[in-house]
Order: structure tokens, then sequence, then C-alpha cells
């Protein structure tokens, strides 16, 4: 037992030490609070108000989440981030969670690539600039995993949330666990599943398998190409069942026994 419980410390510090080494937006779980700012975070309001609040009822993990009023009228309720250096070619994966269940506030990330602070790219601006998510049922995790252009030296990320068209005042938009790390710092290695194999694809029935050279149980996980996960589960038998899938392109990240991998998937 003393054995057991040594192996299981060591690994509980091996993984604290990786999360404190590669996420690189400081506070992206939204911990830390000071005289009620998130530390951290830049936070702006509209010309019409809007506050950005510590939740610790209403959260994704940990023991708070940001908890974003929308302005009273137009403009919006911005929380900022200090640009995070990059380096050119690595891939980053971009993560966070938000729940916004209100008919009265809508939000969105706005992000971009830079040259330096005052130079902006257009690289990824399809995903990085979206248009507004508007009314998510529970919390809901958006990802993209995305290559630093070839003159990036910075990533600059805030969250923004405004009145919903025909909304009333007061909306609310809850934000928790951002994360934005440099994947060749996360230990874990890409494509690494010796074997794997992902079929049918297209897929047209409601039954995906999921194979590899072990064949043990995986976890996978399905995105849509906005980055929203669709699907969340385990293999039983080396398949899942995604009967919840529309027609469209995905993105399944699956994992089995510490490796990870991507596939693209397309479903008729
Ligand atoms: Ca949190």
């Amino acid at each position: 037992m003393k054995k057991l419980y040594a192996s299981l410390f060591i690994a509980a510090l091996a993984s604290t030490a990786v999360n404190a080494q590669t996420n690189l937006v400081p506070n992206g779980d939204f911990e830390a609070w000071t005289d009620g700012a998130p530390e951290g975070f830049t936070v702006t309001p509209a010309t019409n108000g809007g506050t950005v609040t510590q939740s610790t009822t209403e959260l994704h993990g940990g023991a708070s989440a940001a908890l974003f009023t929308a302005p009273a009228g137009t403009g919006n309720v911005k929380a900022a981030i200090a640009d995070i250096p990059v380096t050119a070619g690595h891939t980053y994966v971009f993560s966070y969670w938000f729940k916004d269940e209100s008919d009265n506030a809508r939000g969105r990330h706005w992000a971009s690539w830079r040259v330096d602070t005052a130079t902006q790219l257009t690289d990824n601006a399809d995903v990085l600039q979206p248009g507004y998510y508007e009314n998510t049922s529970g919390w809901q995790q958006v990802t993209y995993t995305l290559t630093a252009p070839a003159t990036a030296t910075l990533f600059r990320l805030d969250f923004r949330v405004y009145q919903q068209a025909d909304g009333a005042n007061s909306g609310l938009i809850y934000y928790d666990d951002v994360m934005f790390y440099d994947q060749a710092t996360a230990g874990v290695n890409q494509n690494d599943i010796a074997g794997l194999k992902v079929f049918p694809n297209p897929l047209s029935g409601n039954v995906l398998n999921v194979t590899s050279n072990t064949n043990g149980v995986k976890e996978v996980a399905i995105y849509d190409i906005i980055g929203k996960q669709v699907f969340a589960g385990k293999t039983v038998n080396n398949t899942v069942n995604v009967n919840n899938l529309t027609a469209g392109v995905y993105i399944v990240n699956i994992t089995e026994e510490g490796k990870t991998a991507t596939r693209k998937l397309v479903v008729k």
C-alpha cells in the first residue's frame, strides 16, 4: 500500500508541474482574484457598463470561474490577457470553457497572431475572430490546434460579452479553464498511437470504430469545425456510438495510455 501511495503522489506532482509549465495563460482557471478582479486579466467595461466578477457557485473547474455581466446597451465588456510570446512554426492548443444560458448576453473570444504589439496577422482569423456564441446548454469547450505563422512573435487574446440583440440588461456568461500551450511542451505525443485506425470515414451510420495495435480503452473527443466539443466518451469493444452527429466535418481527438492522436472525420 505504501508503495502505491508514493507512486500516486509522484504522479500527482508530475501532473501539476506539467500543467504549471505548459499553460501560458496566467490564472486561466480564474482561481486568483484581487479586489474583485481576476489576476492576469485586464477588464475593460463598455460605456454602458458590464462587469467581470468571481463566481464560486457556477464554475467548470477548481473553486471559481469568471462571470461576465453584459453591458446595458451597445459595446462589450472585455477581459484581456497580456500578449503571449510564441515561436513561429510551433503548434499551440488554444482552449477554454464557457456557459451561456442567457437570452440577454452573447459572447466570443477575440484573438490574433501578431508580428509585434502594433501589427496583427490575419492567419486563422476565421477561428480566432469568430461570430457570437449564443445560448449553449451547460458548459461547452472551445478548442483549436493552430500553428504560429512564420512571422508571429505574439498571441493576443481577450473575451468579450455583449448584450444579445433584442435582449434585456444583465445577461450572464461564464468562462473558465482558459488554456494556451505549446504542444511541444505538453508531454503529449501526437500521432503516436501505434496502428490507429478510425473508420468508416466518411461515416454514415452511428458506430465509429477506433482500433489500434493494443486495442486498449480509448478516450474519444469530437469537435466541430468551430472547435465546439460535440462528443466525449470511451471506446467499448473498440467502438463509440456517435448518433448525435449531424452531417459535416469534425476533428476527432483520441487518447490511449497517455498518447494522443487527431483525425479528421466526415459525417454523411
Ligand atoms: Ca476555475
